[in-house]
């Protein structure tokens, strides 16, 4: 998984410095539930500096449906929220898949 980072980040490095961008605001979390009905995903996350919020568990809407299928429990995500018409929804998610 190390090594899928590794060439994931060194991807980025070599694109635009908007994406460089968004990977530095991206925050660090892990999944506990995927809910394919409500299009939420419950995600235990690390502090979010740009929402100004500390650490807890939360559920959160997502930006793309697509996300719901790339994510599922347990995984360890890097991912960026935003307050969108009102409610936070994850805009941005990048997950490493335990196997
Ligand atoms: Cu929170």
């Amino acid at each position: 998984m190390k090594t899928l980072r590794t060439l994931a980040l060194a991807a980025m490095l070599a694109s635009s410095a908007s994406v460089l961008a968004t990977e530095a605001a991206l925050s660090e979390g892990e999944i506990r539930k995927v809910n394919k009905d409500a299009s939420t995903l419950t995600i235990r996350h690390g502090e979010l500096k740009n929402l100004g919020m500390m650490p807890m568990t939360m559920v959160f809407k997502v930006k793309d449906k697509d996300m719901l299928e790339r994510a599922a429990v347990g995984d360890k995500v890097r991912f960026l929220a935003e307050k969108v018409d009102g409610a936070l929804t994850v805009t941005a998610l990048e997950a490493d898949k335990i196997q």
